[in-house]
């Protein structure tokens, strides 16, 4: 059966008799003037109907005796076509979502309307995500706005369901996010071997994501390239400086494949092999990555990991002298060490007092930073749940210092 229309069923089975579940794409936003952002979908709604174009709206309507299911897409227009590119047709959606209705998306009102006064629909199941009560306006608040201005409907929100559902992921997602890894890992050694060319952090960055590019695949967020003090700042994207002789170089990349992220963390010398202070600091976080990799197991509670990197390094960090007193610690290594991945980076799922179930796809990237050492390094994987422990995607990945060193 085709997985979305098999996903859309599971979500159909949690909706009350008389409810709609509403999900839509997501529209463009505007850059400047006449130009757009690029469109990004939204993920939910490309999870349950696998098409990626904008204004585009599922419906799933549950009855007493029967489910339906509606998908409304841009209505086909030929002058448009002609400036930003074809439009998806109509019997190309239904083969990729396994959805048989799919009407144009001016007929949506109508529908709405009709469903309301006939149904009669008494609940509203919304995907949306929100992080917070007062975040900024979004797709789904525009769309309600415009569809539901003076509604009576009970409306709650149902994007949840579609988080757990997309915590566990397929074999075909599994090897989704294996292909962009290799992608990932194609870059991390073109840009090794052309390294001492590479004098500034935007020449490894471009070096990274020509390859990336080269394979069809795009950055899944903006890369990292953060050399020397620059490597304590953890989302540092200026990479824009040239790199002082000696230091140490992170990159936090990810390359995105067929709508797959791959968030891979590598830290290397600038020279040919990493200072004797360097390979310690190195071996700590290493080590520390075997820490977590121990309890990458069924029923491990998620927050379980992090605290076992903490529980390492209190003792870890003072026998090398890293760091005083473990209460230190946290000035030293500063976020978590494990996060969902997939479809977002940062991928949905329950973060919050869940256990590790087999088809998890987590990171697992501990980090030390100590700025008065010049010394930034994360390192991380990307690790699939099993059913009996876990099985590391991006193993091949060199990453000791050892490997590395060989290597360049
Ligand atoms: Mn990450």
């Amino acid at each position: 059966m085709n997985q979305y229309l098999t996903r859309r069923k599971e979500v159909a089975k949690t909706l009350d008799v008389n409810g709609c579940f509403i999900s839509i794409a997501n529209d463009l936003i505007v850059r400047s003037a006449d130009s757009h952002f690029p469109f990004e979908v939204n993920k939910n709604f490309l999870y349950l109907t696998g098409i990626n174009q904008d204004d585009s709206v599922l419906l799933i309507i549950k009855t007493e005796d029967s489910v339906k299911e509606m998908i409304f897409i841009k209505d086909i227009d030929p002058v448009m076509e002609k400036w930003v590119g074809t439009f998806l047709p109509f019997d190309q959606a239904k083969h990729i979502s396994g959805c048989e209705v799919v009407l144009p998306l001016s007929s949506l009102q109508s529908t709405l309307n009709r469903l309301v006064t006939r149904t009669p629909i008494h609940k509203l199941y919304l995907d949306h995500h929100k992080n917070e009560v007062n975040a900024q306006e979004l797709a789904m608040d525009r769309f309600m706005n415009k569809m539901f201005s003076n509604n009576l409907i009970p409306v709650v929100l149902h994007q949840h369901v579609i988080h757990q559902m997309r915590a566990i992921k397929s074999h075909e997602e599994v090897e989704a996010i294996r292909a962009a890894i290799e992608v990932s890992k194609n870059a991390f050694e073109h840009m090794l071997r052309a390294k001492k060319s590479l004098t500034h952090e935007q020449h490894i960055q471009a070096t990274l994501e020509y390859i990336f590019k080269m394979n069809s695949a795009s950055p899944g967020f903006d890369t990292i390239v953060a050399a020397h003090k620059r490597a304590t700042i953890l989302h540092y994207v200026e990479n824009n400086k040239k790199i002082e002789s000696n230091s140490l170089i992170l990159v936090d990349m990810g390359s995105k494949l067929n709508h797959y992220s791959s968030d891979i963390s590598r830290t290397f010398p600038h020279q040919q092999t990493f200072t004797p202070l360097q390979k310690k600091a190195m071996n700590v976080v290493l080590d520390a990555m075997e820490v977590v990799f121990k309890l990458c197991i069924p029923g491990t509670p998620l927050k379980a990991l992090n605290q076992a990197v903490l529980d390492f390094y209190k003792v870890r960090l003072v026998e090398d002298g890293f760091i005083k007193d473990e209460s230190e610690v946290n000035q030293v290594y500063y976020h978590g060490v494990s996060h969902f991945l997939g479809l977002d980076i940062h991928d949905v799922g329950q973060y919050d007092d869940t256990k590790l179930q087999a088809g998890h796809v987590i990171t697992v990237e501990p980090g030390l930073y100590i700025e008065s050492l010049n010394l930034g390094i994360r390192i991380e994987d990307n690790v699939l749940i099993t059913n009996n422990g876990y099985e590391n995607l991006s193993q091949s990945i060199m990453k000791s210092v050892e490997d590395i060193e060989a290597f360049v």
